[in-house]
């Protein structure tokens, strides 16, 4: 469902609801904000880039995270793409935009027209606004009028709907403002620099600050990165290796980004952003976490998160408290003097004070809380040092004898009994076959597990059960359930839980 648009700024188009939320801050001219950078990985992990003690060489986001703050406890805004991306850009939890799991093509599902975006809220306020890379927040395909990044508050986009295909090299799938641009040579995150510096030096408004949203597509499978850098981390046919020089490749891209930057305009005037929209599909870059991509423990959800805007935001300095994505939209708002938009449910809080030594200042005013109905935990919160998580209570309808048949088949060709059935299920999931009638039999999986609309009613009808209570501090791996140790704590939390919930149900919109 849309909201009828009008076109009353140039050729930006922004719904009735914006306007009525802004009719109250709007301002007349740039002023003296910053540019705003935000720097997004995909299914980037815990324990993947040097300044968090994983294998990577990533001088340049460790040089920001010396410079900045570093939050050792972030937390991404889903466990995989397209709800965390949602979550991003509206502060708001990824059922209440429209998005109820990762986007197929084949859904109508796709963030509403009606959300309030950061892009939207930055270009309202004089913001010349700038979407790169990967966006998996839905792309019209097939007839669908489905919103484009334009829709959602960027004047300029040049995106892929979802991963970079076949790889990240030589991608063919990038769209710049709706027109296909076919092949590109070279490896995707230098070629989302490369049309971002082109946006700084030719296209943007000069006079205007800028926000630049730059969502990197490594390191997401299917992966690739030069053997040069490969080589650096093993064997050129070993994933593990390609896997890092993708990361590597990145920090090299983000670099040269970084340079451009400091040419047109000072470090001073730019506040730049960096994260990852989930945990690491690969186990062995989660850290010490429970879990990996798609799990609502935390492995699939802590992600690294550096701020950096010398002159205002702390030098070297390590957070400890808890932030997310969610955080994003409330905290770039109160670091660049914008109200927040009124009347509508924001689940993030401002982060500002504990980037401005402020740290008294700081109050959440809403647990964290992620929900992913297909994820297993479906629902988890975060209270302190506490978290909580619950299972499904109701079933998805599936077709459960064209699942058992393939499963079965899948089960032969990867041949591990070290795998017991979640993980089993995460594997297939996570990644795609290098054979492809394998590929074909996973995409069967993928498609017959996938959400679909049919199943909003059961989701939003749906009930928790199996309630698990862990203590982060002394038990960041999640293996010490204390639900019957603490009742009282667990009981405390569930009734949050289940009040946020039922907020989001609310919100959360019927699909068609
Ligand atoms: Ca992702």
């Amino acid at each position: 469902m849309h909201t009828a648009t009008i076109p009353p700024v140039g050729s930006r188009f922004l719904t009735a609801i914006t306007l009525l939320l802004f009719a109250c801050g709007l301002s007349t001219a740039a002023e003296q904000r910053p540019n705003v950078v935000l720097l997004l990985s995909d299914d980037l992990g815990y324990k993947d880039i040097g300044c968090y003690d994983g294998p990577v060489k990533t001088p340049a986001l460790n040089g920001l995270a010396a410079k900045g703050v570093r939050f050792t406890d972030f937390y991404s805004g889903a466990a995989v793409c397209s709800p965390s991306r949602a979550v991003l850009l509206t502060g708001r939890q990824n059922l209440r935009a429209g998005i109820y799991s990762w986007l197929h093509p084949s859904q109508n599902a796709h963030l509403r027209d009606q959300e309030v975006t950061l892009a939207e809220i930055l270009q309202h306020h004089g913001y010349s606004t700038a979407h790169f890379g990967k966006w998996h927040l839905g792309l019209p395909s097939a007839g669908k009028q489905i919103p484009t990044p334009a829709e959602h508050g960027f004047d300029y986009w040049f995106a892929t709907g979802n991963n970079a295909s076949p790889s990240h090299r030589n991608p063919i799938n990038f769209v710049r403002n709706g027109k296909p641009q076919g092949m590109i040579e070279g490896y995707a995150a230098q070629i989302v620099v490369d049309d971002a510096i082109s946006w700084l030096d030719e296209k943007r408004e000069p006079d205007a600050p800028f926000f630049l949203n730059v969502w990197f597509h490594e390191p997401h499978d299917p992966i690739a990165a030069p053997d040069g850098i490969v080589s650096n981390y093993g064997a050129l046919d070993d994933q593990g290796a390609i896997y890092s020089g993708t990361i590597d490749n990145t920090d090299r891209a983000i670099d040269r980004l970084l340079a451009k930057l400091k040419e047109v305009d000072a470090p001073e005037n730019t506040l730049i952003i960096y994260a990852s929209d989930n945990g690491s599909y690969r186990a062995d870059r989660v850290g010490n976490l429970r879990g990996i991509k798609g799990s609502n423990y935390d492995g699939g959800l802590r992600v690294p998160g550096i701020f950096y805007w010398p002159g205002t935001i702390t030098a070297g300095h390590v957070e400890r408290q808890a932030g997310g994505l969610v955080d994003l939209l409330p905290t770039i708002c109160g670091l660049v003097g914008i109200d927040k938009p009124d009347g509508l449910h924001l689940d993030g809080s401002d982060l500002s004070p504990l980037l401005t030594q402020r740290y008294s200042e700081f109050k959440r005013h809403q647990p964290l809380f992620w929900l992913l109905p297909v994820s297993s935990p479906a629902v988890a919160m975060r209270d302190g040092n506490y978290s909580l998580v619950a299972q499904r209570d109701y079933n998805f309808p599936k077709d459960l004898e064209a699942l058992a048949k393939v499963t079965e088949q899948l089960k032969v060709i990867i041949d591990d009994p070290t795998l017991n059935a979640f993980d089993l299920r995460q594997r297939i999931l996570g990644r795609t076959m290098s054979n492809p009638e394998h590929e074909v039999i996973r995409g069967q999986y993928v498609r017959l597990n996938m959400f679909n609309e049919s199943w909003v009613p059961a989701i939003k009808a749906g009930t928790y059960a199996r309630f698990q209570l862990f203590d982060l501090e002394k038990d960041p791996g999640q293996k010490t359930d204390l639900a019957n140790q603490h009742p009282d704590v667990l009981a405390r939390l569930k009734k949050k839980l289940l009040e946020i919930n039922a907020s989001v149900m609310a919100d959360a919109p019927e699909w068609k």
